[in-house]
């Protein structure tokens, strides 16, 4: 070929090659929607955008993971929605379970107390007419007195929390007589006995009966429980048809009132030689007086008394108790002014003990039931009774003021806390028209009453007998004879 012709076809080949280039270079480069191409080369304009995709692309990623934590959290709301639901579930079930389990238990406690007290109701009957019996059996001979139960050999110790109870003696009618007359403010009309007769004498019974009952119960000392158990006995005698009439209401009364009393006999066994009494309570609820008053009845039966002077707390204490031994005719062993009422009471069992004495009383200063030094003292004297003669003091008495109503069982409970109490001592049941108490403090603390005080004579102390009590207040539907 011409050389030229292939000069000419190179440069006509360079010149398509070069223009091909610049057009296909000069095609704009693909850009997002809505941005406009800025009239740069396209390649400038790839490389340009890149920042801008990763921008896109990094919205986009924190959209999606927006989106995604949305969704969880909307799942673990659901999640914590579904717990709380199954969780308020399975309370309502526990608590559900829980109100029928005590349900159950109470009425299974229900149960047991109503059977204990079948039982225990059976066994005073059983009791009764076993008494009965022996009574029957043993007549004409009169069963020996309590104090006049030939002594033990010189200092027999017994146990000190259960000193023998003294054998019940038949109520006869005398005493049941004299027990009525000192209580004649409580069985008169206005009193407890006579309210509560009066109630019962009516020849129809209103649905209201037991809620009067209730109120004279209450209002008259006896307590709350004490007077749910009597109302207890009442409302199913009712329910079961069984007290139809007034004079069963009041015998249902009547035998209810005589098992909680009877819990012990009354009186001082002679246990020891010389037994130990000791005289514990409130200011002025009657020990001094109540110490003259047994050691007088003592006397008279022939037994050696020695008293103590332990209330060494005021002067004129000592001087009341030497008036009392001068005119009773029995030894006062005191201490000098403010002595140690433990040392005195120490002195006058050694003493009881050289002389062969029966019985040693020993005097207390009132005190209050909540001071605890005071009680202390108590304690302290005890154990010097202790520490004297083996197994002193053989009674611990409790001397309440029966018009002290509901206080009086808190001094029994708190006394009994300090120095277990073998028994107690009720006086003044001649100067109240309530007198439940005796019941209350039976009941519930079941220490067994050792007298009964119906007025400030020395006769005017009762050996306490549960059947001659309630013969005197329930007997003849409580009226005077
Ligand atoms: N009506 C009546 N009065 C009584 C009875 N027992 C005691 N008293 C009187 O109650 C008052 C107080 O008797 P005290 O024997 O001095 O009493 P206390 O417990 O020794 O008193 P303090 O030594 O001060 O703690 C006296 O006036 C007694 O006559 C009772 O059964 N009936
Ligand atoms: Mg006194």
């Amino acid at each position: 070929m011409d050389p030229t012709i292939l000069a000419v076809l190179v440069v006509a080949g360079i010149v398509i090659a070069v223009i091909y280039f610049t057009v296909i270079n000069k095609k704009p480069a693909e850009l997002p929607r809505g941005e406009e191409p800025q009239g740069k080369p396209s390649r400038e304009l790839l490389e340009g955008d890149q920042p801008k995709k990763n921008e896109l692309k990094e919205k986009l990623d924190k959209k999606r993971e927006e989106q995604q934590k949305t969704n969880e959290d909307r799942e673990k709301e659901a999640e914590a929605e579904k717990q709380a639901k199954e969780k308020a579930a399975k309370e309502q079930a526990e608590a559900e379970e829980k109100e029928r389990q005590t349900q159950e238990a109470r009425r299974a406690e229900d149960e047991a107390r109503k059977r204990a007290e079948d039982e225990a109701r059976k066994k005073a009957t059983e009791e009764a007419a076993r008494k009965k019996a022996e009574e029957a059996a043993s007549r004409p001979a009169e069963p020996p007195k309590p104090a006049e139960v030939a002594p033990p050999p010189e200092s027999v110790a017994l146990p000190r929390r259960a000193p023998p109870t003294a054998t019940p003696k038949a109520a006869s009618e005398r005493d049941v007589a004299k027990v009525r007359r000192g209580l004649a403010r409580s069985t008169g009309d206005e009193g407890f006995f006579g309210r509560l007769s009066a109630l019962v004498r009516r020849k129809e019974f209103p649905p209201e009966l037991l809620d009067e009952l209730q109120e004279v119960l209450l209002t008259s000392d006896v307590g709350v429980k004490t007077t749910d158990k009597l109302l207890e006995r009442i409302r199913t005698g009712l329910e079961r048809k069984e007290l139809t009439d007034p004079a069963r209401v009041w015998d249902a009364l009547r035998q209810e009132a005589k098992q909680i009393l009877s819990i012990g006999g009354g009186g001082i066994t002679l246990v020891s030689r010389p037994t130990v009494v000791m005289m514990v309570g409130v200011n002025g609820a009657g020990k001094t007086t109540t110490i003259a008053k047994i050691a007088t009845q003592l006397t008279q039966k022939k037994k050696s008394v020695i008293m103590a002077a332990g209330d060494t707390f005021r002067a004129a204490a000592v001087q009341q108790l030497e008036a009392w031994g001068n005119r009773v005719g029995c030894p006062v062993i005191k201490g000098k002014d403010g002595a140690d009422p433990a040392g005195v009471v120490f002195d006058a069992i050694s003493k009881g003990k050289q002389e062969g004495a029966d019985v040693i009383l020993c005097d207390t200063a009132g005190r209050l039931q909540t001071k605890t030094p005071l009680m202390d003292e108590l304690k302290k004297i005890a154990r010097s009774a202790a520490k004297a003669l083996d197994g002193a003091p053989h009674e611990t008495l409790l001397v309440i003021d029966a018009t002290n109503g509901q206080n009086a069982l808190t001094q029994a409970k708190l006394f009994n806390e300090a120095l277990p109490l073998t028994g107690l001592v009720l006086t003044k049941l001649d100067g109240t028209a309530k007198g439940g108490v005796i019941l209350q403090i039976c009941d519930e603390l079941k220490i067994p009453v050792r007298y009964i005080g119906l007025g400030e004579r020395s006769e005017d102390l009762h050996e306490f007998d549960a059947d001659e009590y309630v013969e005197a207040v329930f007997g003849d539907h409580g009226k005077d004879t």
